[in-house]
């Protein structure tokens, strides 16, 4: 048990004038899954049953958004960027790194103003000052692997009551570990004592295969592992609902649920494509005006947008450090103008150079830069099944993909509309240049904006010679980046799960 408990002075003194508040301040639970794709949410995927009944059932008593995105489709970077209402660029958050410059988080802001902090899962990934204490937390071991919808239940009404009985609003950030890898395969390892069997399995037989995604025999049945993880993350969403509702705590929370990126295959998790940054984005709040089961198919919302948005709801100033913008006036049924376009990054994975991408997507099109190809590949842990396969195809046109997604070329333009699985690069296509002009300069507006450093090797994306000296230059290591106290605890969290294997090991 990993329970933290701190009382913040200033919180004490602040919750004691919010409790006493006419009406009561509204409380707040962000519920995440980790690499969700849009795709396996039923919403955008109807051919496979029954594959996400508890957010289904959610979704017709509240509001979904059809065009929400990531605007960094890696974990912890995604998480910094809900929690903190800043794009990487600007948070300095570029990866499997913390803060370095404290800026204000949903967490800290909100405590301030009085209300408990809790978490359930993904801790470190989701605490953006490596210093936080949150008030209440329970990491993956509590929580089997992060993989116990009853585990969630039971810590979710546990909070929830102890807020109750201390008189506080709260804040709850809830991460399902699934559908991460490894998934829940029915002949495999189990992961964890606790972790529980999803309430539906899927056989290779009956799962979609993206087109983005050869398919081979290999590639369904991995799939309908995934999805077998998708149905439990839909168990664990459904039992920590359940756990609100009988708290009697639903009618003044405003819940949100949201993944972290997208599926972990290639051409998604990682990556800036259509399947790399669009995520389910549902909402419940009391005060929303929209009719239950609302989808909102004309804005753009993404996940920077998460913390002013909560912050609204509680009724608290934004902070000016914060490059988001709201969208609750979407849920007042309110129009918002601005809303057409959506800005993602990625800078360092979690091992490997960096390869920085920048993108500009709309509900049309989607434009994306590459500063490192032509001297550096792409390459995740997650993709090398896949991407084999396609070497060894003896069909062409999967060898072309498997090179493209390793190499990449600087510039990369699709048709989402017709090609949201961003299959035909039009880059170099007559027709789309006049288009392909506009979203370039968007990019290069927002990287301005931004003060990003991968303006100046977009200026340069004719002369790959330039393009990699200004890596070198703009990209040290991901170590340089990382604070002293991230290095010591990345290496007792190391030592931790070596001990805990050892400890498996002898008693097995
Ligand atoms: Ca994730």
């Amino acid at each position: 048990m990993n329970k933290t408990t701190s009382l913040l002075a200033a919180g004490c003194l602040a919750a004691s004038s919010m409790v006493s508040a006419a009406s009561a301040p509204v409380n707040i639970m962000l519920i995440t899954a980790d690499d969700l794709g849009y795709e396996a949410y039923s919403l955008f995927n109807n051919e496979l049953p029954d594959l996400t009944p508890n957010m289904d059932q959610f979704a017709a008593e509240g509001v979904q958004f059809e065009h929400a995105h990531v605007n960094h489709s890696i974990c912890q970077p995604s998480r910094a960027v809900m929690l903190t209402g800043k794009y990487s660029t600007t948070s300095g958050m570029m990866g499997f790194i913390h803060m370095k410059d404290q800026v204000p988080t949903v967490m800290t802001t909100l405590a301030e103003h009085g209300y408990r902090t809790g978490i359930l899962g993904k801790v470190g990934h989701s605490s953006p000052d490596l210093a936080y204490q949150w008030d209440y937390s329970f990491d993956a071991n509590d929580l089997g692997a992060g993989r116990s919808p009853q585990l969630y239940h039971q810590r979710t009404k546990d909070y929830i009551e102890q807020s109750k009985k201390a008189g506080k609003p709260f804040f709850l950030m809830v991460n399902s570990h699934d559908p991460h890898r490894a998934f829940y395969d029915p002949a495999g390892k189990r992961q964890g004592g606790d972790e529980k069997t999803p309430s539906r399995l899927y056989t290779p037989d009956e799962v979609t295969v993206p087109s983005y995604l050869p398919d081979y025999p290999e590639i369904r049945l991995d799939l309908s592992h995934y999805y077998n993880s998708v149905r439990r993350l839909d168990d664990t969403f459904g039992q920590v609902i359940d756990a609100l509702e009988e708290t009697g705590a639903a009618d003044n929370t405003l819940v949100i649920f949201v993944s972290d990126n997208g599926s972990p295959f290639p051409y998604a998790k990682a990556n800036t494509y259509l399947a790399s940054t669009k995520t389910p984005l549902l909402v419940q709040w009391p005060n929303g005006k929209l009719e239950n089961g609302s989808v909102d198919d004309e804005h753009v919302v993404s996940t920077v947008d998460l913390m002013p948005t909560m912050l609204e709801a509680a009724g608290i100033d934004i902070p000016d450090t914060v490059d988001g913008r709201s969208f609750l006036p979407l849920l007042k049924g309110e129009e918002q103008d601005n809303r057409d376009y959506t800005f993602s990054q990625i800078d360092y994975k979690i091992g490997g150079p960096a390869t920085p991408m920048r993108a500009v997507q709309s509900k049309e099109f989607g434009y994306t830069f590459n500063a490192f190809a032509g001297f550096s590949e792409f390459k995740v842990g997650y993709d090398r099944q896949a991407i084999n396969l396609m070497k060894q195809s003896d069909d062409p046109e999967m060898k072309e993909r498997a090179k493209h997604f390793r190499k990449r070329v600087p510039e990369e333009f699709y048709d989402l509309k017709n090609d949201p699985d961003n299959i035909n690069n039009l880059i170099d296509n007559p027709e789309y240049q006049q288009v392909i002009k506009q979203y370039r300069a968007k990019l290069e507006e927002w990287m301005a904006k931004n003060e990003d450093p991968v303006l100046e090797i977009f200026n340069h994306r004719d002369d790959p010679q330039k393009m990699r000296a200004l890596m070198k230059t703009h990209y040290p290591t991901k170590n340089s980046l990382m604070s002293k106290a991230q290095k010591e605890h990345m290496a007792a969290k190391k030592a931790e799960k070596r001990a805990r294997r050892k400890n498996n090991k002898d008693s097995s």
